[in-house]
């Protein structure tokens, strides 16, 4: 009996030994965020997440519950812990991982945060919803890689102790996902959503029409998706999204704090519209579907009246189906259009797009129309012409150029994907630039963020999108959240080589460029 006793007591004793180590010390100055944050400070120790770690949320933060249990749901395919998430009077107090919205960090903007991590507490505040969000990325990046996986993965499970204060430079950090040439159905979606929230992302923009497919349902003109979402590019079967499916991703990406931007590309990029129907042709008969992939051919009959009322009730359809400020109208390589139909459509559609509550986005082609000043021209081509005549008429401009920011574009000639109208853009190239720098004549005051876009011609699985946006993407986050004062590639590519880990249990087919000292870290 007393032997027992003895045994159990040792038995204690191991146990709280056991429990009450400390986890090893970790330099936060040597972790690998990217985005970069403004502002660290390192303490030298580390803070070690266990079964018992509770997640505390300020009782008074509305809201903030919801992102608690986000970050609980994160950790708990590798740890294999079911966290508690506690509502609480003064959180910051407890010890363990708390949550709390404050006013004293509305400096911070509506996505900055602040994160101190102490070797009991890891307290994460931020003046909004989105911010806390923001800053649980940042908290994920400093975990070891495997926390990524969704396998169960031995611990532990340790981050640097300090302080992480950080904001972004730009609002407007997105992609691009063209859903047109190749259809993506919802899961593929949400999958490019969590990947992009992961590096900071807010926008997401779903480019849902042009003239291979037409995938979001219209109620008012079926045959769009019926029939003008029956095939892709190469004749598969393509696909669309039912009003509901898209809701669906519309409230994923809010869960997420990712606005999604719909486009409906017009007067070009129409083919699968006009296939479906007759009316909308100037000779008013109905085009074959078109698999193919060359561009400029296609165009709405821009002097008749059902075309506006077309596009009112889709853009009237959309409209209530996007939470989000902007309506995406297009507006590129419309060269079957005659100069001066395009000038009168471009403002027509703005008016129509105003008249719904929105805010106009189109390529920057639209600069040939009168632009109101709170329509917005995304900068895309090689030459800057049409972005700086937009920027002459006060809009503001989305910074995508080409040669520098589209991720179908090849790393270089071998590449087995994308296409190179625009050259070759390696991991450097893709960094290596600034946007306030990039046109002379537009200035950090006329540009509202980046856009890294992806075509599909030649995408058509998931891991063809992982290939072409990774790793270039965790740059292009970079480029809009960071500060450009002491950015260099030489930097970044040791940062960058280091995601390794975290790409591969996040089971992403990345693009293993030579140019990345890629490296194996805990
Ligand atoms: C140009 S970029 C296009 C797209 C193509 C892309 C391929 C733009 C506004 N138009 O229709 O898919 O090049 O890189």
């Amino acid at each position: 009996m007393s032997k027992l006793f003895k045994l159990g007591q040792i038995f204690i004793i191991a146990m709280l030994l056991f429990s009450c180590k400390t986890p090893t010390p970790k330099d936060l100055a040597k972790e690998n965020l990217i985005p970069k944050p403004s502002k660290l400070i390192a303490k030298g120790s580390s803070f070690e997440l266990t079964k018992n770690t509770v997640i505390y949320v300020e009782a008074k933060s509305e809201g903030a519950e919801q992102i608690g249990t986000y970050l609980a749901n994160f950790l708990k395919p590798a740890t294999g812990f079911i966290l508690q998430v506690k509502s609480a009077d003064n959180a910051m107090d407890k010890k363990g991982i708390s949550l709390s919205l404050s006013d004293s960090k509305k400096t911070l903007g509506d996505e900055g945060y602040e994160l101190n991590i102490g070797e009991k507490k890891v307290q994460l505040q931020a003046y909004t919803l989105a911010g806390l969000f923001r800053g649980i990325q940042t908290l994920r990046q400093l975990l070891p890689a495997r926390i990524e996986s969704n396998k169960l993965q031995e611990g532990p499970w340790e981050m640097a102790s300090g302080t992480i204060e950080d904001a972004p430079n730009f609002g407007f950090r997105g992609a691009m996902l063209d859903v047109s040439r190749h259809f993506f159905g919802v899961d593929d979606v949400k999958r490019f959503i969590d990947l992009i929230a992961a590096y900071k992302m807010n926008i997401l923009h779903l480019h849902l029409s042009d003239d291979q497919g037409w995938r979001i349902e219209i109620k008012a003109w079926p045959n769009l998706t019926t029939h003008g979402g029956s095939t892709q590019v190469g004749g598969g079967e393509g696909g669309f999204y039912t009003q509901e499916q898209y809701t669906d991703i519309v409230n994923y990406a809010q869960e997420r704090f990712i606005t999604i931007i719909p486009e409906i590309d017009m007067p070009g990029h129409t083919n699968a519209a006009l296939a479906s129907y007759a009316e909308l042709n100037a000779n008013n008969k109905t085009t074959e579907l078109y698999t193919g992939t060359e561009v400029g051919f296609s165009t709405l009959a821009t002097d008749k009246d059902i075309t506006y009322k077309f596009i009112d009730d889709v853009v009237r359809e959309i409209t209530a189906l996007t939470p989000g400020p902007y309506i995406h109208i297009g507006g590129d390589e419309s060269h079957v259009t005659a100069k001066d139909d395009y000038i009168e459509f471009i403002n027509k559609v703005q008016d129509i797009v105003n008249a719904h509550g929105k805010q106009m986005i189109g390529w920057a082609d639209i600069a040939a129309g009168s632009l109101k000043d709170n329509s917005i021209a995304q900068f895309w081509q090689t030459k800057p012409d049409n972005a700086l005549k937009a920027v002459k008429q006060n809009v503001k401009v989305i910074m995508s150029p080409a040669a520098k920011a589209y991720l179908d574009i090849q790393y270089d000639s071998i590449c087995p994907l994308g296409l190179h109208w625009a050259g070759y853009i390696e991991v450097d190239k893709a960094y290596n630039w600034t946007l306030e720098s990039n046109v002379e004549g537009i200035s950090k005051e006329d540009i509202i963020g980046i856009e890294a876009p992806l075509w599909t011609e030649t995408i058509k699985t998931n891991d063809d999108i992982d290939y072409m946006v990774f790793p270039r993407l965790p740059g292009y986050a970079e480029l809009g959240w960071s500060s450009n004062d002491d950015k260099s590639w030489d930097e970044y590519k040791v940062r960058l080589g280091k995601q390794k880990s975290r790409f591969e249990f996040m089971g992403i087919n990345y693009y293993k460029s030579e140019l990345v000292p890629w490296e194996d870290v805990e």
